[in-house]
């Protein structure tokens, strides 16, 4: 894996314009470091039109060969996965490769002993715990397809998901430690199977010791059924456009859309970024700290860093529990070089001072990440010099779900950092910059949206049952370009700076919501005539969510309206999607044509009632100055 790695500013600009001039031959080259069991006949083969992208076609091969096997000669002991519990007083767990290895082969027997077979898909809706990590690679084995949901989705967020992949089986934990307050996982899923006519199996790890009920027909304990499961699992081989996983994630309308990546690629992707962005050494002990339920978690807490023989850690809790010192303590405790989080986590740490990263040694850390939305400048700052003591790299990354990988980042040491620019695109990222008219930008200096011009070996193929969308989605704002819904800025160095979506979709504490779904979910409430979202500037969050709704005359009071509303939402999607502000109006600024005009709601959510620009074509301007009148 060595020949991938770029070791200079230098080096990446040669790298950088090779892998333009000539994308197959470059990836060719990176691809021969990985293990095969059958080379591929065509490097690209790829229409932006009708949306047909292979990478590596007529190759074959299995992703956890790759990330286990290939390790076992020279890595065997080497700590694959270091877990922290939720607990800081419980112990830590450490797996070495060959155990890590052993794990994943007994519970892709267990999948098979249950039925799963090549191309079935397998929901995971489970703590973050090893075996979590576990449950992708089994399935991957044995050419399942993973299709993991967030552990904070509600019951109805989980049975859509689990419907729309028409998942066999469900692998999860009779319970969730977040913080102080245990979650019974088991029972959501319970709920949510009520809704599902496909589940055959559900795997339940012990993990809270907590009660749980039991149907005898699907319901088995994990402990009990892999217990007889052998160590030896040979690995299905997979073609390279053979599907890897499915994950869901909220676009512009109301319903989440399942992304799908296949192996090949998605393995190239994540490796070759993970290493050059991180620039790991064989001894540092990396640290992402999301959710295995994001793409993030998907590609580097386990892919990325497996795949590059790492040491990566799980960590169980949160950031402020037992106090806002927990991520600095568990820095030093395990020594951690390299560590990856998100703008929110550092500005709501930022809010307890500098005092609880001051106790910490933190001399372990070397370089330090970003990701999930815009970081702002005194958010960099503070991880600067508070976290990185001044003298760590920062790698503020931008990427997507469907981009399955970084795309534009600082390599870590290598690339000059200017605070909140993404800075320059990974080798192999060609973006472009299109004005109000469609026309992509030549100059330097541009703003406008962000396109992506040509395949990158990472990027999604299609979203799940539905390519037709897929297409619409990405590819038919600009025709011939995948758009990506940010809007971005490009200054005289080349730089790169993410401004955020131009879309209806709202990023809420690095997480992405669908305006059109928290309307969705708020109209279920029975008195709930009709809604509308916006996001607005929150200190912490990024985002926080503003929602204007109108009621019918029913006699309850705005209190208790307000609490069922959010009772409602947490329900229908999950808790974070509550919004954060509630306005009871009595009409909203509508078109002639019934468009909402979300402009105009925005800038009362942002406080901004100055300037609201042009409001004569609404049906009833009037409606306008009420809003603002009760604006919160
Ligand atoms: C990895 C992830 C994607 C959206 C994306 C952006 C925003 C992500 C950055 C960022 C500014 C960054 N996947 N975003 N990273 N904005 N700077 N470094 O977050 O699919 O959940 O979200 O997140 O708007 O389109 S995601």
């Amino acid at each position: 894996m060595e020949n991938m790695r770029i070791k200079s500013l230098e080096e990446y600009h040669q790298r950088y314009a090779e892998s333009i001039e000539d994308p197959e031959r470059f990836w060719a080259s990176i691809a021969d470091s990985f293990l095969w069991k059958k080379k591929w006949d065509r490097v690209l083969q790829w229409d932006f039109n009708r949306f047909d992208v292979k990478w590596f076609d007529g190759a074959q091969l299995n992703i956890t060969e790759n990330c286990l096997d290939r390790h076992l000669a020279e890595r065997g002991d080497k700590t694959a996965i270091i877990w922290e519990p939720n607990n800081p007083n419980m112990q830590s767990r450490h797996l070495s490769y060959r155990q890590l290895h052993a794990e994943v082969c007994r519970t892709a027997n267990m999948l098979k002993q249950a039925g799963v077979k090549k191309g079935d898909r397998v929901c995971v809706y489970m703590p973050m715990v090893p075996e979590a990590a576990i449950a992708l690679m089994a399935c991957a084995r044995i050419g399942a397809i993973h299709s993991v949901v967030f552990a904070g989705f509600s019951a109805q967020s989980l049975a859509d998901r689990i419907n729309d992949a028409r998942c066999k089986v469900v692998l999860t934990a009779d319970g969730v430690y977040r913080g102080a307050k245990p979650i019974i996982l088991k029972d959501i899923v319970d709920e949510a199977l009520l809704k599902c006519q496909d589940v055959e199996r559900v795997f339940v790890l012990r993990h809270t010791e907590s009660a749980v009920r039991w149907n005898e027909t699907t319901d088995r304990w994990w402990h009990e059924e892999i217990r007889e499961c052998s160590e030896l699992c040979p690995a299905e081989p997979m073609d390279a456009e053979d599907m890897l996983f499915i994950l869901y994630t909220s676009g512009s309308t109301g319903k989440p859309k399942g992304v799908v990546h296949t192996t090949a690629g998605y393995m190239v992707w994540a490796a070759y970024t993970f290493q050059n962005v991180f620039q790991p050494e064989e001894n540092d002990v990396y640290w992402c700290t999301a959710d295995l339920g994001w793409i993030t978690g998907h590609s580097y807490i386990l892919y990325g860093p497996l795949l590059s023989g790492c040491t990566t850690l799980m960590f169980e809790g949160i950031p402020t529990w037992p106090d806002a010192g927990r991520f600095w303590n568990v820095v030093d405790r395990h020594k951690v070089s390299i560590f990856y989080t998100a703008p929110t986590a550092i500005r709501s740490l930022m809010a307890f001072g500098e005092e609880y990263p001051a106790k910490a040694s933190l001399a372990s850390l070397r370089t330090l990440g970003s990701v999930g939305e815009p970081i702002n400048e005194e958010a960099w700052q503070w991880y600067h010099h508070h976290v990185g003591k001044g003298r760590c790299a920062i790698v503020d990354t931008w990427w997507q779900t469907e981009t399955g990988g970084i795309m534009i980042s600082p390599l870590a040491h290598l690339t000059p950092t200017k605070p909140t620019f993404a800075t320059l695109p990974m080798p192999g990222v060609q973006p472009v910059l299109v004005d109000a008219n469609g026309q992509v930008m030549e100059e330097t200096i541009a703003e406008g949206n962000l396109c992506i011009r040509f395949p990158w070996p990472g990027m999604l193929r299609t979203t799940y049952g539905d390519h037709e969308r897929c297409k619409q989605t990405y590819f038919s704002t600009y025709p011939g370009l995948y758009f990506t819904g940010d809007g971005c800025r490009r200054d005289h160095d080349a730089y790169y700076r993410i401004n955020g979506r131009v879309d209806d979709v709202i990023n809420v504490s690095g997480h992405r919501m669908g305006t059109a779904e928290v309307e969705n979910a708020i109209n279920e409430h029975p008195h709930v005539i009709e809604s509308a979202v916006v996001g607005y500037p929150h200190p912490i969050k990024g985002q926080g969510i503003y929602a204007y709704i109108i009621c019918d005359n029913s006699t309850s009071s705005e209190e208790s309206k307000r609490k069922e509303i959010l009772e409602v939402v947490s329900k229908v999607i999950g808790p974070i999607a509550k919004p954060d502000k509630i306005q009871f109006v009595d009409g909203l600024p509508k078109t002639r044509s019934g468009k909402i005009m979300r402009r105009i709601l925005r800038k009362i959510a942002e406080g901004d009632t100055d300037s609201l620009g042009d409001t004569s074509t609404l049906l009833d301007p009037s409606v306008v100055d009420r809003i603002k009148d009760g604006s919160i």
